[in-house]
């Protein structure tokens, strides 16, 4: 199938699933087009089925805001055409759904109809697409889909009830590879550069925005190191960022602390750490936390959004309440204080990080594609 697949080329949680849904559907023979404004992150392409056209959106002096959505629908419609694409897939509803809408359409006035597919996956949901300003558009664009999908049952529930929609809402979950083993870690990045031996790894990898709550993860450091030797990686870049290296600071705990921007040391860094911290006030799923279960490493979150799905309470960490930093960090210390309980929830943290291989989940997505061409061709 040739598709092509719209999202955000950043480091944020959409564009990591987008990217990688594209690298294996091209391992299994689809013809995959990523359309967006800078190449993805994690895209290299040296696999002959994965292209990349760039959206450019020309600047000029009138314009106080760039028309993304028209150049991106522009560019959908010329390369639909010219590369015979038979399915659009959009990842994160503003503005991709809607300016996949308008592709569509310009694209029917030409006499070629085509599907699209469009995954939900949060803030486009739950903090952005919910605003007054956007609401309107983002419902026309979503029951305008011609499926739809989300990434957890929570963010399915959070859409019914936020928006008016009236399409059926498929969950698929986000995904992981699993071929990765810390044996297979090359990386010159050591662990003596970041612990002494006897200091449990704490982690937490984000982008550093208020849904975040980045200060809590700094407070659940400061009660754990009190009781055990340990030290925090603080991996990603965001606007909470300055704030959080004053908290440190003021905490007296800067020395234990490691920023480390947006490192490309990811599987290095987990692949040292003993607990992982997401304690978010909201998260639709929690790609991070899923991240770190693969590299064997036990969850400590909150239990908002759609955490519970995928951070099993007692068994690959544990979840407490929004902002309740006094319990996260008493779970902590119940895994790290111990030789053999660490051991146990590892285990258990890489078994249902297996849960959600990526080969299990991605037929779930090429089913939904095989129904959307045959809906369409039945229309
Ligand atoms: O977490 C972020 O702020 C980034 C955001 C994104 O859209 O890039 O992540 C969202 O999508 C991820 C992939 O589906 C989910 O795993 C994250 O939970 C979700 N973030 C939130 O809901 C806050």
């Amino acid at each position: 199938m040739k598709i092509a697949i719209v999202c955000y080329p950043t480091f944020g949680g959409s564009g990591v699933v987008a990217t990688e849904l594209g690298i294996e559907l091209a391992n299994r023979g689809h013809e995959v087009h990523f359309i967006t404004y800078r190449q993805p992150v994690r895209l290299a392409l040296l696999n002959s089925n994965v292209h990349y056209h760039e959206v450019n959106v020309p600047e000029y002096p009138l314009f106080h805001y760039q028309p993304y959505e028209l150049a991106l629908s522009s560019k959908l419609v010329d390369m639909v055409k010219l590369y015979k694409i038979e399915l659009l897939h959009v990842h994160y509803a503003i503005p991709h759904a809607y300016a996949g809408y308008m592709a569509k359409q310009m694209l029917k006035d030409q006499g070629i109809t085509i599907p699209m597919v469009t995954t939900l996956h949060g803030t486009d949901i739950t903090l952005v697409g919910n605003h007054p300003n956007y609401k309107t558009a983002v419902s026309f664009s979503i029951n305008k889909s011609d499926v739809v999908t989300s990434v957890s049952k929570s963010l399915k529930e959070a859409t019914y009830e936020l928006f008016d929609i009236k399409k059926e809402i498929h969950v698929i979950p986000n995904f992981i590879e699993l071929v990765k083993h810390p044996s297979e870690n090359n990386s010159v990045c050591q662990r003596s550069t970041m612990a002494k031996p006897e200091e449990r790894i704490i982690t937490h990898i984000s982008n550093f925005r208020k849904v975040k709550r980045i200060p809590d993860v700094i407070k659940i450091f400061n009660k754990i190191q009190q009781s055990l030797p340990a030290r925090l990686m603080m991996v990603g870049d965001g606007p909470e960022k300055v704030k959080a290296e004053q908290l440190c600071e003021k905490l007296g705990i800067l020395d234990k602390v490691i920023f480390f921007g947006n490192s490309n040391e990811i599987d290095s860094i987990l692949s040292y750490s003993d607990l992982f911290l997401l304690p978010s006030e909201t998260e639709s799923f929690g790609l991070a936390a899923l991240e770190a279960m693969a590299w064997s490493v036990p969850v400590i979150s909150s239990n908002s959004g759609g955490l519970p799905e995928v951070n099993f309470d007692g068994i690959s960490g544990y979840l407490s309440n929004v902002g309740d930093i006094d319990s996260m960090a008493e779970n902590a210390l119940r895994i790290l204080s111990d030789d053999t309980i660490l051991k146990e929830f590892k285990t258990n943290a890489l078994n249902t990080a297996k849960q959600f291989d990526i080969k299990n989940i991605l037929p779930l997505y090429e089913e939904l594609y095989h129904q959307a061409l045959l809906k369409t061709k039945a229309k």
